[in-house]
Formats: structure tokens, C-alpha cells, sequence
């Protein structure tokens, strides 16, 4: 399969060409054990992942695409709701789960790394859908993004010439692996340029400061994370390369790693609907806070204003940004007219981030069009969905969700509520375990009314930030 063509080269030899956390995988074990699962789920067209940081996730999801399947992988905090949403929504029709995963109402096929299979699959085609990644939008439940193989290795080709990534990388990260910085890029990233991975389980500090690797990613709040252990982050001064994505990487953040590591850092620019669109450049020294770039292989990008004309790379003017290459997703699945409003004449992708592009071509993202999208340490976050689950508590009459600055998550979710005699622990309690935690509120206001226009809407911009 050609996504994951780099499991053959040379460098992935010896027994732990993958790492995670204390689990160790050769690629020949990867690959027998995969061909099992492959077996076990052939003719399923949608496969669902518990997708817990461990080889069995990786394991899984390699042995679905082998056999044929898009993978959807489910969050393995989420809650009943989000569970149920991703569940019924993707049409999965096994859940792959490694030991001790909760109970499902799907056929639950257990991953055993043990196993092995040499049986064979034919490869899919590059118009087949790889995965299907939920993600949040400013209302209602999460939309699966549908992304196809041949997205996956456009994204992740653009990537590695963008960043010089080489089978002799090791790749070192601990982020989630159900979104596209720690799956896409962190774990089929590896698998296809062919570069060993070292997962460190959770995006700890001490943990990244002991990986002794070439290629770190992480989010800002990672980021942040290690500069304030000045020690931990003078122990990645020999990598390669530090890149930074997901959200925006504070100046005083950027700042730091480049004094305590000797690392300008890449940021690079992305969404789970386009994968990574716009990056730094290894070859290029000049990486400035705040910049992210220019796109990368393939990639094209608008700056527009409210009637979608181009406005000036002058540094100056913002807009809009749109997308278009041949890493961005198929669609949403099942939703067709929110799928055509989302794209603009000619293959455009509205991201709703605002941008600015200065006259050599670099891009800066200086904020997003709806109040509605949250970025907390690196996630995306739909006010309305967190408003819906805080409606479903009986002591909640009205809720209005607002991201909020917080100096390690970037923004911080805060729900304004009018409530009968309910807690805030109680309230974010609930969030947690009906969608999943880092959606839960950090804070919640409660209020006596909030402040609503003639037409009964809520004025979220009267909410003090
Ligand atoms: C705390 N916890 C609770 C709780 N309070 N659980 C239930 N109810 C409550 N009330 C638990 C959590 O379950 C978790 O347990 C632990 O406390 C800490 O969780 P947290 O609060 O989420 O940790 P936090 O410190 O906030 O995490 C920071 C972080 C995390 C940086 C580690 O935000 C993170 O991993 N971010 C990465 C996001 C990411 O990968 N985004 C990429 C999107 S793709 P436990 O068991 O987990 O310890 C994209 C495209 C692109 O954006 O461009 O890349
Ligand atoms: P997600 O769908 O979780 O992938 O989130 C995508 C969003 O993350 C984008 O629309 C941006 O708002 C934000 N984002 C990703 N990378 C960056 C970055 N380098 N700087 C600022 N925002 C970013």
C-alpha cells in the first residue's frame, strides 16, 4: 500500500522502528499483525479505531487500510453522545479496539499485536477514502471529513520536501492519534517517508527532552510546555528540526525555544479538511514569529474579501484564506450542501481563517471569521456543540460557549449559563463525560440573563472575554 510504502526501507529494520510509549513494533511485526486485522475486517467499508495512544491503534488502523476500509478513529475519551454521533454517523461497521476498551454498540473486533497474517490484500486505489475524521464545526455535532489515500500521500509528500524529511529522521511526538497532526502527519507520516517514530504517550516535557530524536512536533501548549523547563528544552538543541501546528505559536513562545534550544521553530499551517497546506521550510532560515509560511507542493492559496476578490499580498490587507491542492478532503460525509457551501468556484476550500500574505509570499494567520470555532491547547472546539451538551443538563436553562485567552492553552473554553442550583464541577463534569474532556469548560459564568438583540440572538460579543 502505497501510504505506508516507507515500512520497507532499510531504516525501519531492528525491532523498534516504532515506539510508543513503552511498546516497541518492527515494521515486519507491524505489517503481519495489520495483515490479521486486514483479514479479520475484509468487506467492511468503514472501520472505527478506539484510538488510544498505543501500537495497537497504529496497528489497527494499517491493517484496516490494508483491508480495504476507511478508518474512522474515535476519540477514546469521547463520551456516550460524541461516541454514539461518530459511531452512527461514519456507518463503521467494526470497532477495532485494543484491551480495556468500554463496551460498544458495534461489533468489537480485540487487536492482539501477537498475531500475524500473511495473507494478502489488493491495494486500494488513490481515490478510496483513507479516513473519516470528525472535527467541529460552529454548530451542531462533529462532521466526518472524508479523506482519501491520495490526499494522505499528497499531504504527507508536500510535507516532506517542505521539510527535508528523510528516512534517517526520527520522528518524536506524544500528541493524540485521532486528528491529523498526530495521526496524519505523526504516525502515517513515519510510516511512509520511512522514518523510525518515537511516541512518547503523553506530550511531556521530560519525555520529549529523552526521545533523542531528529523531527519533533508538537502543539503550541506542548511548546510552551517545555520552555518552561529550561533544561528539558536545551536537550532537543541537537534535533533537525522542531515544528510547531494546530494553532498559533505565541511570539514569546517562539522566542524561547529559539534562545533555550538554538531552533527557529517551522510553524506550519493546516486543518483536518486540508490537511497541511502551508508551511516554513527547512532550506529556509528566515522563519519569523507568527509567520507560517508559504504553501507547500501542490498547494495554492486566495486571501479574499467579503465578495471573494483577492485582496493584496501587501503585508497589510487580510481576508479570507481558501485553499486548493490535491491534499484537501473529498467532503463532508453525508452532507452535500454543507459540503458545496464550503468550497468556493474553481476547487476553493474557505477555511475561515483570516489571513495576511506579505509580498514574498509569506502567510501570517491573524484570527478566524466565526467566534464560534475555539482552539484550546491545539483543539478545535465548536461553541455550539458544548452549548448543546450544557443544554442537556436539567439545571441549565441558556448557555452561550466563548473561547477565552488562556496562557497555556492559547483559549480556554467558558460557558455563561443561567442555571437552577447547579455547580460549575458539576456542569463540567457533564460536558466531560457526554462529549469528551478537552471540550469540557475550564470555567463556567453563571449569569442572571445573557444579553440577546431584538431578534432573541445572544450577543456573544457583550460577553467580557
Ligand atoms: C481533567 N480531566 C478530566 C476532567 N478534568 N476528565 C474528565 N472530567 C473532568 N472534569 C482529565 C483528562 O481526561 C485528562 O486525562 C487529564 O485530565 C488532562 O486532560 P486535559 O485537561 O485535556 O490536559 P491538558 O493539560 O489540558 O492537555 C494539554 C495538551 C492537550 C496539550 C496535552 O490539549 C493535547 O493533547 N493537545 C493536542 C491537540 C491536538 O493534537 N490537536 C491537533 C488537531 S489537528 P488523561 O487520562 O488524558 O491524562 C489540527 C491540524 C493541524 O489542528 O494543523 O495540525
Ligand atoms: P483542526 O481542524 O483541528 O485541524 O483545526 C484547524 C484550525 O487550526 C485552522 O482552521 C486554524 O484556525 C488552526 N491552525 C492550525 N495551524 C495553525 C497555525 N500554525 N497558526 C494558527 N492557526 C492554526
Amino acid at each position: 500500500m502505497r501510504l505506508i510504502a516507507g515500512l520497507t526501507r532499510p531504516t525501519m529494520s531492528g525491532a523498534d522502528a516504532i515506539r510508543i510509549g513503552t511498546q516497541t513494533l518492527s515494521a515486519e511485526r507491524l505489517l503481519a499483525a495489520a495483515t490479521a486485522v486486514a483479514d479479520d475486517v475484509a468487506g467492511a467499508a468503514v472501520v472505527a479505531v478506539h484510538a488510544t495512544a498505543t501500537a495497537e491503534t497504529v496497528v489497527a488502523m494499517v491493517g484496516a487500510l490494508l483491508g480495504g476500509a476507511a478508518v474512522v478513529p474515535l476519540p477514546p475519551d469521547s463520551g456516550e453522545a460524541e461516541a454514539a454521533h461518530i459511531l452512527r454517523d461514519s456507518g463503521a461497521e467494526v470497532l477495532l479496539a485494543g484491551a480495556g476498551h468500554p463496551p460498544a454498540a458495534l461489533r468489537t473486533v480485540p487487536v492482539d499485536l501477537r498475531r500475524g497474517s500473511a495473507g494478502s490484500h489488493p491495494a486500494p486505489p488513490p481515490e478510496a477514502t483513507a479516513l473519516i475524521m470528525y472535527t467541529s464545526g460552529t454548530t451542531g455535532a462533529p462532521k466526518g471529513a472524508v479523506v482519501s489515500h491520495r490526499a494522505v500521500e499528497a499531504g504527507l509528500d508536500a510535507l516532506a520536501d517542505a521539510w527535508a524529511w528523510q528516512p534517517d529522521d526520527v520522528l518524536v511526538h506524544g500528541l493524540p492519534l485521532f486528528h491529523v497532526h498526530g495521526l496524519v502527519l505523526g504516525v502515517f507520516g513515519a510510516l511512509r517517508v520511512g522514518s523510525r517514530l518515537h511516541h512518547t504517550g503523553r506530550p511531556n516535557p521530560e519525555a520529549y527532552a529523552a526521545a533523542g530524536g531528529s523531527l519533533y512536533f508538537g502543539v503550541p501548549t506542548v511548546w510552551s510546555r517545555i520552555c518552561a523547563q529550561p533544561g528539558a528544552a536545551a536537550r532537543l538543541s541537537g534535533a533537525r528540526l522542531l515544528v510547531s501546528g494546530s494553532a498559533a505559536l505565541p511570539v514569546p513562545v517562539f522566542e524561547r525555544m529559539r534562545d533555550l534550544t538554538g531552533h527557529l521553530p517551522v510553524e506550519r499551517y493546516g486543518m483536518t479538511e486540508t490537511l497541511i497546506t502551508v508551511s516554513n521550510r527547512a532550506d529556509d532560515p528566515d522563519r519569523r514569529p507568527g509567520q507560517v509560511g508559504i504553501p507547500v507542493a501542490g498547494a495554492a492559496t486566495r486571501v479574499v474579501d467579503d465578495e471573494g476578490r483577492e485582496v493584496p499580498a501587501d503585508g497589510e490587507s487580510i481576508g479570507e484564506l481558501w485553499v486548493r491542492g490535491p491534499m484537501l478532503f473529498d467532503g463532508y460525509l453525508g452532507q452535500r450542501e454543507v459540503t458545496a457551501r464550503s468550497f468556493a468556484d474553481g476547487g476553493w476550500f474557505r477555511t475561515g481563517d483570516i489571513a495576511r500574505v506579505a509580498p514574498d509570499g509569506r502567510h501570517r494567520i491573524v484570527g478566524r471569521r466565526s467566534t464560534d470555532m475555539i482552539k484550546s491547547g491545539g483543539y478545535r472546539i465548536g461553541a455550539g456543540e458544548v452549548e448543546d451538551a450544557l443544554l442537556a443538563h436539567p439545571g441549565v436553562r441558556e448557555a452561550a460557549v466563548i473561547g477565552t485567552p488562556h496562557d497555556d492553552l492559547g483559549e480556554q473554553v467558558t460557558a455563561y449559563v443561567v442555571g437552577d442550583a447547579v455547580s460549575a464541577d458539576e456542569l463540567i463534569g457533564f460536558v466531560a463525560r457526554t462529549l469528551s474532556a478537552h471540550k469540557r469548560p475550564r470555567e463556567i459564568r453563571f449569569v442572571a440573563e445573557l444579553p440577546r438583540n431584538a431578534m432573541g440572538k445572544v450577543q456573544k460579543r457583550l460577553l467580557s472575554r
